[in-house]
Order: structure tokens, then C-alpha cells, then sequence
């Protein structure tokens, strides 16, 4: 068996490295330099038209976006670890969370980051669009505040790669300026998941 992971440090690739971790199968990794573009390589495209990370090869099969790797891992490795559940309802429940984290809470993340972030230039920021934004990232976190009430876990009693991707991503959104201490069932679960030894490794580049 070989999983090759294509990852960029500080990137979306953040949570599939700390499942790899977590999950603690054998893989090889792949450093990206995303600045020098290494991403736009013909090797790179080949794999990963789109020219982003993260991809992972499985056994020859290149599988790009985070959702997909990440329900392809715990399908095959996560079962069996009960870091993810078996086909079933409480699997349509993490399935349900995964894409509510990338299309949801992703999308007003970007739209927030294109009206506001010093990478993009200063004219093509919108301050009511940033605003809107604001508000919708916002909406999103009061969501899953309510969804942890009397929960130590998002879906199941204990930590699973669901609980991994959706807090990384929420970190990642206090990272970028929102006070996650204004939810604080949310503010508590991500400072308990990255607690994990795994985390740790996942953030070393
Ligand atoms: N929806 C994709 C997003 C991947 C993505 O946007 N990756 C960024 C890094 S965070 C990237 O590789 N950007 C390089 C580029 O666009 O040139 C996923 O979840 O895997």
C-alpha cells in the first residue's frame, strides 16, 4: 500500500496531514512550495489539474479536495480506528458537517478574505461585501456553537476525523481575525481537539 501526500504547510492541507497523523498509517510526504509554484508544474497538474493542495496518491489514484480525501481515509482506515463511523446514519451526520465545513462555512470564509485580506489588492476589496461576509462567517459559527450544546463530540461520544477537519478549519478561521471566544462551546471543542499529540505533528512542516 502507498499514500503519497501532496501538502503545503499552513494550508488547506492542514487537516488531512493531522488524519494521516492521527490515523497513523504509514505515507510519504511531499512538500509544495506554493510561493515558488511548484503547484503549476506539469508533474503537479498531472496529478492535480487544478494545481492545489491537498492531493494524496493512493496506490497510483491521485485524489484531490480535502473532503474527499478525508472521507476516502476514514472509510478506509477510520472504521476500524472508530474515528469514523460505519455506513449509516450517523455517518450521513459527519458527511453532513464535512461539506457544511468546505461549501458553508468555507465559502464565507473566502468571500470575507477577498474583501479584506492584504494578498488580494486593495480595489478589488468591497467593504459591504467584507461586511456581509463578516456577518455570514459569523451565522455560521452561532450554528455550530448550537450543534455542540451538551456535546463533547460533534456527532459521535468520541473525537473522529469529523471533529479533526471541521475544528481545524475553525481554528484556522480564529487565525484570521474572529474572536472564537464569542462562542464558546466552539472555543472549547477546538482548543480540546488540538490538544491531540497528532495536531502537533500535523502543524510541523
Ligand atoms: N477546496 C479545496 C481547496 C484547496 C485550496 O484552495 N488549496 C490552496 C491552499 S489553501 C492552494 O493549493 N492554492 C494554490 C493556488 O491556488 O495556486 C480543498 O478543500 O482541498
Amino acid at each position: 500500500m502507498s499514500l503519497v501526500f501532496h501538502y503545503a504547510p499552513m494550508s488547506s492541507a492542514v487537516t488531512v496531514h493531522w488524519a494521516l497523523e492521527e490515523l497513523g498509517v504509514p505515507y510519504e510526504k511531499v512538500k509544495i512550495d506554493l510561493a515558488a509554484r511548484d503547484q503549476d508544474r506539469p508533474a503537479f497538474l498531472a496529478l492535480n489539474p487544478n494545481g492545489k493542495v491537498p492531493l494524496l496518491v493512493h496506490d497510483g489514484t491521485p485524489i484531490f479536495e480535502s473532503v474527499a480525501i478525508m472521507t476516502h481515509l476514514g472509510e478506509t482506515f477510520g472504521v476500524q480506528k472508530r474515528l469514523f463511523p460505519e455506513p449509516g446514519l450517523k455517518r450521513a451526520e459527519v458527511m453532513k458537517w464535512l461539506v457544511w465545513c468546505n461549501v458553508s462555512l468555507g465559502e464565507a470564509l473566502s468571500r470575507w478574505l477577498h474583501n479584506t485580506s492584504p494578498r488580494i489588492p486593495a480595489e478589488r476589496h468591497n467593504a459591504k461585501a467584507a461586511e456581509v461576509a463578516k456577518a455570514d462567517v459569523e451565522k455560521h459559527l452561532g450554528i455550530l456553537d448550537s450543534a455542540l450544546e451538551g456535546r463533547s463530540w460533534l456527532v459521535t461520544d468520541s473525537f473522529g476525523l469529523v471533529d479533526l477537519h471541521v475544528s481545524g478549519w475553525v481554528a484556522y478561521v480564529g487565525m484570521c481575525g474572529f474572536d472564537l471566544a464569542r462562542w464558546p462551546k466552539v472555543d472549547a471543542w477546538v482548543k480540546k481537539a488540538a490538544a491531540r499529540p497528532s495536531y502537533a505533528a500535523a502543524m510541523t512542516p
